[in-house]
């Protein structure tokens, strides 16, 4: 009797740390929030600078569509335009810096946007409905 009662503990210690483990990989999945922005340590000179800071942090304009909008993340999917020097035209998410700004656009509208890029990491720091 015994030694049926160690295998049924063991059997669900097994269990629990099966359990551990799956719910460890969810939250790996979790999706990675954007790293804090490094601003520019030099941000009361005039735009454009150029210290070597200028080349990883990159400002760029595109045009696009919104096909998805999800507030809580505070990102935005677009189906954009070429951004000259950032990447060719496709659908993407992007997370967006203010919020706020996104409560007033909807699917289907049409949007010019900035892109901030830094060190590869892309964040929309503006976004505009096209009139
Ligand atoms: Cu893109």
């Amino acid at each position: 009797m015994k030694r049926k009662y160690l295998i049924l503990l063991c059997l669900s210690l097994t269990v629990s740390a099966c359990r551990q483990t799956v719910s460890e990989t969810k939250n790996q999945n979790v999706k990675p929030l954007p790293a804090a922005s490094i601003a520019p340590t030099n941000s009361n000179s005039s735009f454009p600078v150029s210290t070597p800071d200028a080349t990883k942090i990159k400002i760029a304009n595109g045009k696009g569509i919104v096909t998805k909008i999800n507030l809580d993340q505070g990102s935005v999917e677009l189906d954009h335009e070429e951004i000259k020097d950032v990447m060719p035209p496709m659908k993407m998410e992007f997370f967006v810096k203010e919020k706020a700004e996104l409560k007033v656009l909807k699917v289907g509208d049409k949007v010019d946007f900035v892109l901030e890029e830094n060190f590869g990491q892309e964040k929309i720091i503006s976004i505009k409905k096209t009139n």
